[in-house]
């Protein structure tokens, strides 16, 4: 069975932290409509989706995915690299923990989820504004014992290391090369997002199909070129927050109940 947490939306999202979106208001009924259609995206793609309440008092909540990295084995929550965010994890936590072991990065370590790029075995770290030397180095310990490689990646323009670079397959990386080098990313096979289209490197992968913003048509097109299936949805009410498709959940597998 393959799960997939997300926590519906904040109504003080509009209070979102925000590092390189300039500010817009968001409609917070809409975002509340899409971030729906995308949990039952997530359904039709075979996810079992569970859905944390709202928390009023933290705007960016909606955006689970930065405060754990979840692998087989275990999962580690983070300690986001914005203030705001500290306390978003412990709700995921306790859900988290029917599922896996859990581990806990500790201060002075910072570390956002968004900047972790699972691939195999291996966990591309960016080195952002969220997540710092020490966030690399308790993460590598937590999960060292696994077998998994912990690899730095430098970042530059944008939020997350998935704002930069996601894998829609094992072997084939999406990347915007203005904000990561492919040269960080050896082997793989790469696609980059159309010119025009600033934001679209951030898909999700769910097996063997992507989800992406809807607003990105030319980078999907690239994509399907490449033989891979591409959902879209409509999240701009998220983009508007500096979210995007892989932030608003944290998909793993776990035994059939
Ligand atoms: C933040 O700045 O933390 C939120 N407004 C957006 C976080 C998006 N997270 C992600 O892409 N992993």
């Amino acid at each position: 069975m393959r799960i997939a947490i997300t926590r519906e939306v904040s109504p003080s999202l509009g209070d979102c932290q925000l590092t390189h979106v300039e500010r817009t208001a968001i409609d917070i009924a809409r975002a509340d409509m899409q971030h729906r259609n995308y949990q039952r995206v997530l359904a039709t793609l075979g996810c079992k989706v569970l859905a944390l309440e709202a928390e009023p008092a933290m705007p960016d909540a909606v955006f689970v995915e930065d405060v754990a990295v979840v692998l087989d084995e275990v999962a580690v929550m983070t300690r986001p690299g914005a203030e705001s965010r500290r306390a978003e994890g412990a709700g995921v936590a306790e859900l988290l923990a029917r599922y896996r072991p859990i581990r806990a990065l500790q201060a002075p370590a910072t570390l956002d989820g968004g900047d972790v790029l699972r691939v195999g075995r291996t966990l591309f770290v960016g080195q952002s504004g969220r997540s710092n030397a020490e966030g690399v180095a308790q993460l590598q310990d937590a999960i060292a014992e696994f077998g998994y490689r912990v690899q730095p990646v430098p970042i530059r323009g944008c939020l997350h290391l998935k704002s930069a670079v996601t894998a829609p397959r094992d072997d084939t990386l999406l990347i915007q090369p203005r904000w990561v080098d492919a040269a960080s990313f050896p082997g793989f096979a790469i696609i980059e997002v159309d010119p025009g289209e600033e934001h679209a490197a951030n898909v999700l992968r769910l097996g063997e199909v992507v989800v992406m913003p809807v607003c990105f048509p030319r980078t999907a097109q690239r994509l399907r070129d490449a033989g891979i299936e591409v959902v879209a949805v409509d999240v701009s009410e998220l983009q508007k927050a500096e979210g995007a498709t892989t932030c608003c959940s944290i998909v793993f597998d776990a035994p059939d109940a």
